[in-house]
């Protein structure tokens, strides 16, 4: 049976903080293989609630209004500010870099050059030979699953591996304005002809057991670069199915997106995929960011 250990704490208070409601964080427990009675302890306890009083049914009744109400008039994503400078060309370490599009709602930025195509080259290099089939997050283990929306071969490499690495992973801090240590480490991924992979949310859903195990250090993702390393000959772009956005694959250009505000909240309008490849290949390198130091 599970225990509420660190995970679970940052999975109770990020779900409290998005105004979810106390019984369906019971069932998510249960479902998880808590017993019902230490998921409602525990959960109260994050509501900070005495559990005794929630059985009494005059709280139950005042705590189902306050959920019919939150149902109702559900607290939708507030944009604020995102932290990527202003302006047509943005100075990121030892870099100039063009912007090409901003998007409001949801925030999207689309930039040119961030690497030249010596660089892109360098990357595809080093990585080549060290490919391995991707994975996707289990949203009911939180483990790392092959499966079959993500048709790509994929290599991490560690934050400031090397002089390269620590090169490129200071000039992406600083073009997303958050600090080269909530960054996580880059990830270059490898799509075939028909490879894609297909919408999904780039942060950890809270509502989703699967998730604590990947919150708990560093928190929250919020926000991503993919940076293109070739040129695809067709297909390939990055979709974002909800705002109807899509970016084609250019060499060294990259889009920007951001889903976590400053209220810890999270759009869902950032749901986004990699179109099906549909002649040549493709390579990107991508950074997620997170809310704290990561590693
Ligand atoms: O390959 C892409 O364009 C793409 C699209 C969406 C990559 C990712 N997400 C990702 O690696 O998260
Ligand atoms: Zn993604």
């Amino acid at each position: 049976m599970p225990v509420v250990d660190a995970a679970w704490e940052e999975w109770l208070s990020s779900n409290v903080a998005r105004g979810c409601s106390p019984d369906s964080m019971v069932d998510a427990m249960v479902q998880a293989g808590f017993a019902t009675d230490a998921a409602r302890a525990a959960v109260h306890r994050t509501f900070g609630q005495d559990p005794a009083k929630a059985a009494n049914p005059a709280f139950a009744a005042a705590a189902a209004t306050e959920a019919a109400l939150a149902k109702a008039a559900p607290r939708t994503y507030q944009y604020d500010d995102p932290p990527v400078a202003r302006g047509n060309l943005i100075r990121a370490h030892d870099r100039d870099v063009r912007v090409l599009m901003r998007c409001e709602r949801p925030q999207v930025i689309v930039f040119g050059d961030v690497l030249s195509p010596d660089e892109c080259a360098e990357m595809i290099e080093r990585s080549r030979h060290r490919l391995k089939r991707s994975t996707t997050v289990n949203p009911d283990t939180g483990k790392e699953d092959v499966i079959r929306n993500r048709t790509s071969e994929g290599i991490w490499y560690q934050r400031g591996e090397d002089t390269f690495i620590e090169r490129m992973d200071r000039r992406i801090a600083s073009l997303m304005n958050w600090p080269v240590e909530n960054g996580e480490g880059l990830q270059i991924l490898h799509y075939g002809t028909t490879g894609e992979y297909r919408p999904h949310f780039d942060y950890f859903p809270p509502d989703q057991p699967g998730s604590a195990v990947h919150t708990a250090q560093g928190g929250q993702r919020v926000a991503t670069l993919v940076i293109y390393l070739n040129d695809v000959a067709d297909g390939g772009e990055t979709i974002f199915p909800e705002a109807g956005i899509s970016v084609a694959a250019r060499q060294g250009g990259a889009v920007y997106f951001r889903y976590m505000n400053a209220q810890r909240q999270l759009d869902p309008l950032t749901l986004h995929g990699g179109a099906p490849v549909l002649g040549g290949d493709k390579w990107i390198m991508t950074k997620w960011m997170r809310e704290r130091a990561y590693g």
